[in-house]
């Protein structure tokens, strides 16, 4: 088989031939890496897909295994929405470098190939996506902690108060993603709010979304500036969708993938974008009464927020090399600010999810209208407290605050 020009080897309507595609590119791309028993060598598409790209899991009967994860020229989600193939490689690149600045916390990646914009990326098939494990209320103790040291260590150290200021200026001409990051500026930083026809507006709640997220001009000022600071404020290199599907979990471990987003932007859009994932999930847990996973999503806002702002101001100490930011206050002045972008975003990705084009399944699975109304009406309110009023975001309890001030709220507009 011929591998020196592009065609798409994954191809969900064809397994048979993926497969026959996929293990010829394997042996071929891991020769000398990986002793395949060519024999029991099996390539399957996974049920769990992501919107963007196409991915085929292989192994053998001898325990060796992985992914190959492949750019399509359309994306997943839409034949209308193309994204440059490059991003494989942006993805494969930033993947090695957040394998560097936090170790065990991202899958390795084996190979990338920019003829077939594909890569060999490690298998977790040991591990669930976290957002699956969540619809199942699975709760992971340690996540609070791992996640708040994957961002500290993947974003205060590419920022410029710790890289020196020419490599991190080359690395961000290496990162731009115009194609990319012209999905976020439209789907997230805009449609929730002046409306579009791709929009999946759950119809009982449209005179709601419309009055709150397409009426509301104070919020749509706030939300012009939340984009403009993510256009031109090229802070640290992000893993630019940093959801709960973009995380491998199990009990004693997780693995961040999926940064084809990545670029340099505002730091708080990374953390925001946690924060806003764990509450669908605590909608979900609303929706069935379950109390104790309830408890878990919050207080893990809680302590990730806390633990996130500990461990920058220790790594700020350690790490800072950049003179000026060493004078007194910057610290915390940058801090500051990064505190009130992850409120921003935050509330940007409650929009976005719930009203945009790209839902999520932890709140689309509610089947009770009633319940489902009540988890967007929480995102909605929640998401505008974070942006409107996102300079009283400065600890964990202030967010876990303002999540039960808008179930209250949600709740009155439903009596
Ligand atoms: C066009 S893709 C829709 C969304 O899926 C990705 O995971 C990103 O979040 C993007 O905004
Ligand atoms: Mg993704």
């Amino acid at each position: 088989m011929d591998f020196t020009n592009y065609f798409l080897m994954i191809n969900e309507d064809d397994p048979a031939g993926t497969e026959k595609a996929v293990i010829a590119y394997t042996l071929e791309k891991t020769r000398g890496m990986i002793d395949w028993d060519q024999a029991t060598m099996t390539a399957k598409i996974p049920a769990e897909h992501g919107n963007i790209n196409h991915v085929c899991h292989v192994e053998d009967k001898k325990g060796h295994s992985l992914y190959i994860k492949q750019a399509g020229l359309e994306t997943r989600i839409s034949k209308d929405m193309t994204a440059s193939v490059d991003r494989n490689r942006q993805e494969s690149e930033i993947l090695q470098i957040e394998e560097k600045l936090a170790p065990g916390m991202v899958p390795h990646i084996y190979f990338y190939d920019t003829v077939m914009h594909a890569c060999g990326m490690e298998d977790c098939s040991d591990f669930e996506v976290m957002r699956d494990a969540m619809l199942k209320h699975e709760t992971f103790p340690l996540f609070a902690d791992q996640i708040s040291t994957f961002m500290v260590n993947t974003l205060l150290y590419t920022s410029d108060v710790v890289m020196d200021h020419k490599e991190k200026k080359e690395l961000t001409r290496k990162f731009i993603t115009p194609d990319l990051d012209d999905i976020t500026e439209k789907l997230v930083l805009m449609e929730p709010y002046l409306g579009a026809d791709r929009n999946n507006v759950y119809e009982p709640n449209r005179t709601f979304v419309e009055k709150e997220l397409y009426h509301d001009d104070g919020l749509h000022l706030a939300v012009a500036k939340l984009k403009f600071n993510f256009m031109t404020n090229a802070q640290a290199l992000l893993h630019g969708d940093l959801h709960t599907g973009s995380i491998f979990i199990k009990p004693d471990a997780m693995k961040v993938f999926d940064c084809e987003f990545g670029t340099f932007a505002p730091i708080g859009y990374d953390v925001g974008n946690i924060i806003a994932n764990l509450i669908f999930a605590y909608d979900n847990g609303l929706a069935s009464g379950d109390d104790a996973f309830c408890d878990w999503c919050l207080d893990s806002i809680e302590e990730l927020t806390d633990q996130f702002i500990d461990k920058y101001r220790a790594a700020y100490d350690e790490a800072v090399t950049e003179p000026m930011a060493k004078v007194p206050g910057f610290k915390e002045y940058y801090l500051e600010s990064i505190l009130k972008d992850t409120a921003g975003y935050a509330g940007t990705e409650l929009h976005r999810r719930t009203v945009g084009m790209a839902n999520v399944v932890d709140v689309t699975s509610i089947e009770d209208q009633e319940a489902r109304l009540l988890a967007e009406r929480i995102n909605i309110l929640a998401g505008k407290e974070f942006i409107l009023k996102a300079e009283n975001f400065t600890s964990g309890p202030a967010f876990v605050d303002a999540v039960l001030r808008a179930k209250d709220a949600a709740e009155k507009t439903l009596q």
